[in-house]
């Protein structure tokens, strides 16, 4: 694995300095590296570290898994690990497994006409775009509510944990049924650093950074050091018994029936930023600093000290022993990716156009309201349209692929009718008096509108169908995350291996 990780590495550094010599076959030459050097070396390490871990998981368990990455600006890490699964050359036959097809994958990273910097649509696995950070757990919870086998693996990084979105989505375990749905891995990376400046979990202690996820109903699992062969063992170790804990939580809810409360697994990994990077660049400490957040050595075209520096780091991975004379992985390695679409690149809950099931509508007619005459008859539009989401609901129970996500505003906005057949979701203590809450409800009422679209965004990126519904004066807090999933759907049509995933549908309510 750790050998499999230095293969990672070397790709990822390929990708924001190479455009040509790709496995250095030759002494580094000011030719060789790219005109303009872009990307984010100081977060790739941790993520591609999870990732083979989590191969490894999944390989030993046959688990099912998909991968977010929360700093998902470390676009070079996931690429190169689903480069190395051997799902992009799946994808992208022309970034083939050898010497030409490593070349073209540097060549093409944030390159124009090439692949974005970030994990974004292009990225086989990948059902969170790497831009605007905040949303890795909700999206990541979108993605478990019913799909009851999956485990959803996300990374937060600690500057991303500043943001209010995230902060507030730790509380959507309180949302997440063990009978019925997946389950969210949190992994919280600190590695202590932001572009410019110390993230405040990263310089909060254990205890401290302990206290708050207990607080949020989480069991928490510290993994930290920067000696590679010590941390392997940890990190396996911890995910190993998360796993477990998780399988646990769910066999015992899904034959005893859900308890009030489950204290779900999370991960703590303190990393260096740019962990296995460039200690310094002359004389000014990098590794484990803000400064290795993008391109550590910045200056190699022009700079013949750190041209040297780049290619000894470079061949500090050994890209002889990890790749075979063809510039393919060595086999003993590729031996290690999980096979077919257990590999996170190639899994299909990832691809959610491919999963989704049409949903059983009723005829939107048959809730038409007789007018005869006009300006006699006093109507509310959504108690109608409630009718309606009251029949989809009961139509399409048996195949669970439906939701409404509000704000805590189903009743204002005349959504009542809905409660006949169906509940609130709340998996916490319910006491008498309390309405139409249940842990199997499919109503999630959070007062968060980020939560809403993210967990909206997280359901119908993985195939289900959904509803949010909101105040337009209120909609506008979550307005940015609607343009980012735009985004996401515009890009997607131009990739015909990404099939169309369910419509983002929003009913914006208290306009004139
Ligand atoms: C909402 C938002 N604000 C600002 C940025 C600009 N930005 C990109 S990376 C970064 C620092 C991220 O730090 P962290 O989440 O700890 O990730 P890592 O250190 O692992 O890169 C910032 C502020 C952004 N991408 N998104």
């Amino acid at each position: 694995m750790q050998r499999y990780w230095q293969a990672a590495n070397y790709l990822t550094i390929g990708q924001i300095y190479l455009q040509d010599n790709p496995l250095l076959r030759e002494p580094l030459q000011v030719e060789h590296i790219k005109p303009r050097l872009l990307g984010h070396w100081e977060t790739s390490p941790g993520l591609r570290f999870i990732y083979v871990h989590l191969n490894r998981l999944i390989t030993e368990r046959d688990a099912q898994v998909i991968y977010l990455a929360g700093p998902g600006h470390g676009g070079p890490a996931i690429l190169a690990t689903v480069y190395l699964e051997v799902t992009y050359s799946e994808v992208y036959p022309d970034v083939s497994e050898d010497f030409a097809g490593m070349r073209l994958l540097f060549r093409r990273f944030s390159t124009p006409g090439g692949v974005p910097s970030h994990v974004s649509v292009p990225t086989p696995g990948s059902i969170h775009e790497g831009g605007e950070l905040s949303y890795v757990l909700t999206h990541a919870f979108g993605a478990a509510f019913d799909n009851p086998d999956l485990i959803v693996a996300a990374v937060v990084g600690d500057g991303e944990a500043e943001t209010g979105p995230l902060e507030g989505s730790w509380k959507s375990v309180h949302f997440l049924n063990p009978a019925r749905d997946g389950a969210v891995l949190p992994i919280l990376h600190l590695n202590g650093y932001k572009i410019a400046n110390p993230t405040v979990l990263g310089r909060t202690s254990d205890a401290d950074v302990r206290a708050m996820l207990e607080g949020h109903g989480y069991d928490v699992h510290f993994v930290e050091g920067d000696d590679p062969a010590l941390m392997h063992q940890v990190f396996a170790a911890t995910l190993d018994t998360c796993y477990e804990r998780i399988r646990d939580i769910q066999r015992d809810a899904r034959e005893n029936g859900v308890s009030d409360r489950v204290r779900w697994p999370a991960i703590v990994l303190r990393t260096p930023k740019g962990w296995t990077g460039p200690q310094s660049v002359h004389g000014v400490p990098v590794e484990g600093t803000f400064r290795a957040h993008q391109v550590p050595l910045s200056d190699v075209r022009t700079d013949p000290d750190q041209l040297k520096q780049l290619e000894s780091w470079l061949r500090g991975y050994e890209p002889e022993t990890v790749f075979d004379e063809t510039g393919r992985l060595a086999p003993s390695l590729a031996a290690l990716s999980p096979k077919g679409d257990r590999r996170m690149g190639a899994n299909p809950y990832a691809n959610g156009g491919t999963l989704a099931v049409d949903l059983d509508l009723p005829d939107f007619r048959e809730y038409a309201l007789p007018v005869e005459q006009p300006a006699v008859v006093r109507a509310e539009s959504t108690r109608r349209l409630a009718e309606m989401l009251r029949d989809v609901f009961t139509r399409n129970a048996a195949q669970g692929n439906f939701r409404i996500f509000s704000p805590d505003e189903a009743n204002s906005n005349r959504l009542g009718p809905v409660f006949e057949v169906e509940n609130r979701c709340f998996v916490g203590r319910r006491i008498p008096g309390d309405e139409h809450l249940s842990p199997d409800g499919r109503v999630m009422e959070v007062l968060s509108e980020h939560l809403c679209e993210g967990w909206l965004e997280g359901y119908i990126l993985t195939g289900r169908h959904g509803l949010y519904v909101t105040y337009e004066a209120f909609a506008m807090v979550s307005a940015s995350m609607t343009v980012q999933h735009a985004k996401w759907l515009e890009e997607a049509v131009n990739l015909p291996w990404r099939d169309p995933i369910p419509s983002l549908n929003i009913l914006l309510t208290s306009t004139c």
